[in-house]
C-alpha cells in the first residue's frame, strides 16, 4: 500500500491528501514532521514533506507526485489529456508555487507564530503577491475552476496555496490578495464547500496544538 509521509497542518501535503481522497486511493498515513535525521533522510532525500512510498519507491515533490497519482489512479481526473491543456495547468501550477507560495512562506513564521521578519522581507514579500497573484489572474479562466470548466490540480494548489499567502497579505499587509483576482473568492468558496476539503481542514485544527508545540521546542533551540 501507497505510505505518505507528512503532519496534517503541512499545505503540501494536504494536497497531496485532497488529490487521493478525490481519486478515492488508498494509502497510510505516516506522521513525519520534516526532518534532517539519517532514518528520515533514507526515505526522503530532503528531509521535507510530503514524501510518497510506492512499490518502485519514493516519489518527492508535491507537483511530480500529483502527477504520478494522476497517470497511475482513476477517479477525479486532476490533469487534462490534451497537451496543451495539459501544460496549461502545469503552468498555473508552477506560477502559484514560485510566485504565491514561495513568497509568502518567507513571512510565514511573522504571520503565524509570531518570530519577526525583517522589513524588507516584508517589503519583497508583498511586492511579489501582488504581482503573483495578478499575473495569475491573467493566465487563470475562474469559469468557474482557475483552468477554465474542469476541476484540475491547479485547483488544488489554489486553495492550499492562496489560502495561507492571504492570511499572510491580510495580517502583515492589511491587503485582500485574493480581491486581485477577480473569480478568486467564488473558487475558493466552492472548494471548500467539498465534503473531502472540509474534512482536511478540521484534521488540521486537531493536529495544530501539537505542530505548535513542535515548532515553539524547535524555535527555542535556534
Ligand atoms: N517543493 C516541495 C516543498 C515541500 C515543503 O517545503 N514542505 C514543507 C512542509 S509544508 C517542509 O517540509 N518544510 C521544511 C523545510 O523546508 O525544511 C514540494 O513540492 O513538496
Amino acid at each position: 500500500m501507497l505510505k505518505l509521509y507528512g503532519f496534517d497542518v503541512s499545505n503540501y501535503y494536504n494536497m497531496l491528501k485532497l488529490a487521493m481522497a478525490l481519486k478515492g486511493i488508498d494509502y497510510k498515513s505516516i506522521t513525519t514532521y520534516p526532518n534532517q535525521t539519517p532514518e528520515y533522510l533514507a526515505i526522503c532525500p530532503t528531509g521535507k514533506v510530503p514524501a510518497l512510498l510506492t512499490e518502485q519507491g519514493v516519489l518527492i515533490e508535491t507537483n511530480v507526485i500529483m502527477e504520478y497519482l494522476d497517470e497511475n489512479y482513476a477517479g477525479t481526473q486532476l490533469y487534462p489529456q490534451d497537451a496543451y491543456s495539459k501544460a496549461r495547468v502545469k503552468e498555473l501550477v508552477k506560477m502559484i508555487e514560485l510566485y504565491i507560495e514561495l513568497p509568502a512562506r518567507r513571512c510565514h513564521t511573522e504571520a503565524f507564530w509570531g518570530v519577526p521578519v525583517h522589513d524588507t522581507t516584508k517589503k519583497e514579500v508583498k511586492r511579489a503577491l501582488l504581482n503573483g497573484m495578478q499575473s495569475i489572474a491573467r493566465v487563470a479562466s475562474f469559469s468557474p475552476y482557475l483552468a477554465g470548466k474542469e476541476f484540475s490540480a491547479a485547483d488544488i494548489f489554489f486553495l492550499y496555496s492562496a489560502d495561507l499567502a492571504s492570511s499572510v497579505a491580510t495580517k502583515l499587509f492589511g491587503i485582500d490578495l485574493l480581491a486581485e483576482a477577480p473569480g478568486a473568492k467564488a473558487l475558493m468558496d466552492k472548494l471548500n464547500a467539498l465534503p473531502e476539503v472540509k474534512l482536511i481542514a478540521q484534521q488540521r485544527r486537531e493536529a495544530t496544538p501539537a505542530f505548535n508545540e513542535y515548532l515553539s521546542k524547535a524555535f527555542s533551540k535556534n
